[in-house]
């Protein structure tokens, strides 16, 4: 018989220079929302996140704070997998480049590109940035307001000379193109695959791959005076986790080549040319697809730590409620956009989406299932035109929200469901249930058994955005913990008339405007 599907889907490494703030957040929760929406889809998921503790930037934090490197990782690592149980990520691993599997992992991946005759030994003079880890040619620098030279990043560059191998790619051009015509959709959204293709279009210059000022990273193999580059070094994490350098063993086959690497626009460049690059060229297969999100800003503003404008998640949390900042993040922004976070957008739609529509529907019609059909789920009669229309609509959306999924426009696949969560709205409201009470009891039973039966779906669809809160939900429709999945959508998965409900309990209370508090 053949296995499940598989998926395997991963978030960057961060930086352990900074504590986890909403862009991190963000990226990951995108990869959790994909990786929870795969699994209830049936699929072998793999999700991975973690952090890239090597390189210049790192030491020199370190450095800073007065520890060693690695007491500094352990140190700010931790502040990172902390966020993940708050945060509710499902990740199945967690990976740190200061693992002895991941040195071998970074030393192998080395040999193999020797080995293929992709690297060589020269100097590198020229411009590095050490916040972007990046080097830069001298056609790329901007100047500062002070006439200094920035990075394209505005991120401060210094001139480097220093012996250093290189990584051949130049070489790649070619095959680069030929992947990225090949499948159209390895890079998205669209802007971004562009982005790359007028990048690579233009030549590319050799790779300096290893450096010697300073030795914190993994050791260049043969020549310990070298250290790798941290962004060779930080790649290949992805091919670590899963087991490699043994590409035989079942995580490895299973999960090679990843079906997606979720990044911020600011290192496309990075996973969308170098990564595919250097796996090419080790004889690896590049990525099915890198997707490059937006950038978030905080009122408009730049999100840095000397601008102290940090938007800290754990706080939003406690304001307003995880699976609030779950939707939010995900509904709020066209995702591949740039978005800027708002308190008084974040009221709005908690508000509208939330407590008015999806919370209202559930709370009333559970409310009067509570009240008037004995705290059990009411038998239905026959089905009317109006029935029918929902309960289709609902049942339809599990296609449409694939297709939306599969090319992570999750806004559009969370826009799809809210339409149905406010068609259901429009039915409760004309069907008026409350006044067949008295005058048809029995079709008020079917309008509320009706209306379970779209909430069930509609909460099933929802899951992985907020798993907590729909969790409550399905436990108060009664919904058994095994019948949660894509699979019991359908006939079969229905809610039963007879089924004795909890007490019903509000799940998304109004949030209040700050100028009403
Ligand atoms: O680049 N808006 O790590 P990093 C949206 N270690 N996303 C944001 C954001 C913001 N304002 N700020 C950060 C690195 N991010 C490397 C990656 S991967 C092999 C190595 C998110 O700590 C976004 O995903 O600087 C961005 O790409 C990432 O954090 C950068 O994290």
């Amino acid at each position: 018989m053949a296995g499940r599907p598989t998926f395997y889907i991963t978030t960057p490494i961060y930086y352990v220079n900074d504590v986890p703030h909403i862009g991190h957040a963000y990226t990951t929760l995108a990869c959790d929302v994909l990786a929870r929406f795969k699994r209830l889809d049936g699929y072998d998921v793999m999700f991975l996140t973690g952090t890239d503790e090597h390189g210049q930037k790192v030491a020199k934090s370190a450095a800073t704070a007065g520890k060693t490197p690695i007491e500094f990782c352990d140190m700010v690592s931790q502040n990172f997998r902390d966020l993940l149980p708050k945060m509710n990520f499902s990740n199945n691993d967690f990976i740190r480049t200061t693992e002895s599997r991941h040195h071998t992992a970074c030393q192998d991946i080395w040999n193999k590109l020797e080995e293929a005759g992709f690297i060589y030994l020269d100097g590198y003079s020229g411009w590095y940035s050490v916040r972007d880890e990046a080097f830069y040619g001298e056609d790329e620098l901007i100047d500062g307001e002070e006439g200094e030279r920035l990075a394209p990043t505005r991120a401060p560059v210094e001139w480097v000379e220093e012996p250093s191998y290189f990584f051949r790619l130049s070489a790649m051009e070619d095959k680069l193109l030929a992947h990225y015509e090949k499948y159209p959709d390895a890079i998205l959204p669209e802007s971004r695959r562009n982005e790359v293709l007028s990048f690579v279009r233009s030549g590319l210059r050799d790779l300096s791959i290893s450096r010697t000022s300073f030795d914190w990273g993994v050791p260049v193999p043969r020549n310990s005076d070298h250290i790798m580059y941290v962004w060779l070094d930080a790649l290949t994490n992805y091919l670590t986790a899963i087991g490699y350098p043994d590409t035989e063993c079942d995580s490895f086959r299973k999960y090679w080549p990843a079906d997606i690497h979720v990044v911020g626009k600011d290192i496309l460049r990075f996973h969308a040319v170098y990564w595919p690059a250097f796996l090419m060229a080790a004889g690896l297969e590049p990525p099915k697809r890198v997707f490059a999100h937006g950038w978030w800003t905080n009122e408009g503003e730049k999100i840095s730590k000397s601008l102290g404008n940090i938007i800290d998640p754990l706080e939003l949390i406690k304001s307003y409620g995880l699976d609030q900042v779950r939707y939010f993040l995900m509904r709020e922004v066209p995702f591949g956009r740039d978005g800027d976070f708002s308190r008084q957008a974040f009221v709005h739609r908690i508000n509208g989406d939330l407590a008015n529509d999806l919370g209202n529907l559930a709370q009333r019609s559970l409310s009067m299932i509570a009240k008037n059909c004995g705290a059990t789920m009411p038998q239905p009669g026959i089905f009317t035109d109006d029935d029918i229309r929902i309960l289709e609509a609902a049942g339809d959306i599990l296609e449409t929200l694939r297709g939306h999924f599969d090319r992570q426009t999750i806004h559009r696949g969370l826009a799809k469901i809210w339409r149905v969560v406010r068609d259901a709205n429009a039915y409760f409201a004309f069907q008026e249930p409350w006044a067949l009470k008295k005058t048809d009891p029995d079709r008020m039973n079917t309008v509320l058994y009706v209306t379970a039966e779209v909430i069930r779906q509609l909460v099933i669809l929802t899951q992985p955005v907020m798993p907590d809160s729909c969790t409550i939900l399905l436990n108060q429709l009664g919904v058994g913990a095994d019948a949660r999945d894509f699979a019991s959508l359908g006939q079969n998965g229905r809610v039963l008339p007879g089924t004795p409900l909890p007490k019903p309990q509000g799940v998304f209370p109004r949030l209040v405007e700050e100028e009403d508090a």
